[in-house]
C-alpha cells in the first residue's frame, strides 16, 4: 500500500442537517491522527484546511439545501484530492458532512480514469446517501452522494469530475446501512446498490460480510473507502449529527478495517460525519484514529 498520506480537511457542514461537522478535521488531528500514522512508518502530509463559503443555514429550493455552497466545496475537495492521487500519494480527506463524497471520489474516478485502473468504493454508513431531490425527505444533499456519484443529481454536482457518471452503481458495495428512506429504498434496488445491511451483517458476521464486499478486486483496483463515522453504533460513536442504533460495535467495525488493510488495496479514503459539537471528551474522534490505524494495517501480535 502507498504509504505517502495527504490529509486534506474539509471543514464544513453545508450539506448536513446538523451545524457541527465543519470542526471534524481539527477534532481528528487533536486525537492525534498524524502522529499514530507515522508510529506505523507511514509518511504524512497535513496539507491543513481547504476553504469555502460558510453556511447559511437556508431551507431547501427546488429540493436542495445550499446548493451553490455545497458546489464551491466539492470543486475545491475534487481539485486537492485529484492534485495528490496525481502525485502518487494516498488522499485522506478529513470532513466535514457527507456531501464531500461527491468531490472526492469524482476525482479517484478522473485519476482511475487517467490510469486505466478499475475503482471499486466501500461505503460504510448507517445510511445509503441515495436520495434525489424528489426523494429526500430534508433536502440536505449529505443524504444524496452516491447517486449524485451515478450520475443523479443536478448538473453542478453530477459533472464535477467532467465524465456523468463519475461510477456505475456496480462499483460500490454500501456496508452497515439500517436507515433508507423509503422512495430512496427502491431507487436503490433499482439502480442495482450492492447493500451489506446489518440485517446481513447480523446473520452472517462480518467477517463473511467483508469477504464478500472485497471480493473481485485485482492488481488493477484502486479502492475507495468512504468512511462515515456513523457506520458504528452510537454507543460507542456518539459524535455525529445522525446516529441511528444497532450499528457496528468496537470489535466489529474493527475486523471490517482490518480486512480491508489485508487486501493492500485502499488508495484514497474519506473520514466523514464527525461532529465534535455533539461528542463527548472526543472521544468519537478517538475511536475514528483506532480504527484508521487499524486500516493502514495496525497489527496484533497474532499477525505480522
Ligand atoms: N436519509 C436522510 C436524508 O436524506 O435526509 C438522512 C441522511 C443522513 C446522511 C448521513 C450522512 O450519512
Ligand atoms: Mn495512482
Ligand atoms: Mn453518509
Ligand atoms: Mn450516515
Amino acid at each position: 500500500m502507498n504509504t505517502q498520506i495527504s490529509l486534506i480537511g474539509a471543514p464544513t457542514d453545508i450539506g448536513a442537517g446538523m451545524r457541527g461537522a465543519s470542526m471534524g478535521p481539527e477534532a481528528l488531528r487533536v486525537a492525534h491522527l498524524t502522529r499514530t500514522l507515522e508510529s506505523h512508518g507511514l509518511q504524512v502530509q497535513d496539507r491543513g484546511n481547504l476553504t469555502g463559503p460558510s453556511n447559511p443555514w437556508l431551507p431547501p429550493a427546488n429540493g436542495y439545501r445550499h446548493l451553490d455552497e455545497v458546489v464551491a466545496w466539492n470543486q475545491s475537495l475534487h481539485a486537492a484530492v485529484y492534485a495528490e492521487l496525481q502525485l502518487g500519494r494516498l488522499p485522506m480527506v478529513l470532513g466535514g458532512d457527507h456531501c464531500l463524497g461527491i468531490g472526492s471520489i469524482s476525482a479517484v474516478a478522473r485519476h482511475c480514469r487517467d490510469t486505466g485502473k478499475n475503482l471499486r468504493v466501500l461505503w460504510l454508513d448507517a445510511h445509503a446517501d441515495f436520495n434525489t431531490n424528489s426523494l429526500t425527505p430534508s433536502g440536505n444533499l449529505h443524504g444524496m452522494p452516491v447517486a449524485c456519484l451515478c450520475g443523479f443529481g443536478p448538473e453542478a454536482l453530477i459533472e464535477i469530475g467532467g465524465q456523468v457518471p463519475a461510477i456505475h452503481a456496480k462499483w460500490v458495495r454500501q456496508i452497515g446501512i439500517r436507515s433508507v428512506d423509503q422512495g430512496e429504498k427502491r431507487f436503490v434496488h433499482e439502480q442495482g446498490l450492492e447493500v451489506f445491511d446489518m440485517r446481513f451483517i447480523d446473520e452472517m458476521g462480518m467477517r463473511a460480510t467483508m469477504e464478500q464486499a472485497l471480493s473481485g478486486m485485482d492488481d488493477n483496483t484502486h479502492l475507495h473507502v468512504s468512511f462515515d463515522v456513523d457506520f458504528l453504533d452510537p454507543a460507542i460513536a456518539p459524535g455525529v449529527g445522525t446516529t441511528v442504533p444497532g450499528g457496528p460495535t468496537y470489535r466489529e467495525a474493527q475486523l471490517c478495517m482490518e480486512m480491508i488493510a489485508d487486501t493492500g488495496r485502499m488508495a484514497s479514503m474519506d473520514v466523514m460525519e464527525l461532529n465534535p459539537a455533539l461528542d463527548e471528551r472526543n472521544r468519537t474522534a478517538e475511536v475514528a484514529v483506532d480504527l484508521i490505524e487499524s486500516l493502514f494495517g495496525k497489527s496484533t501480535l497474532m499477525r505480522k
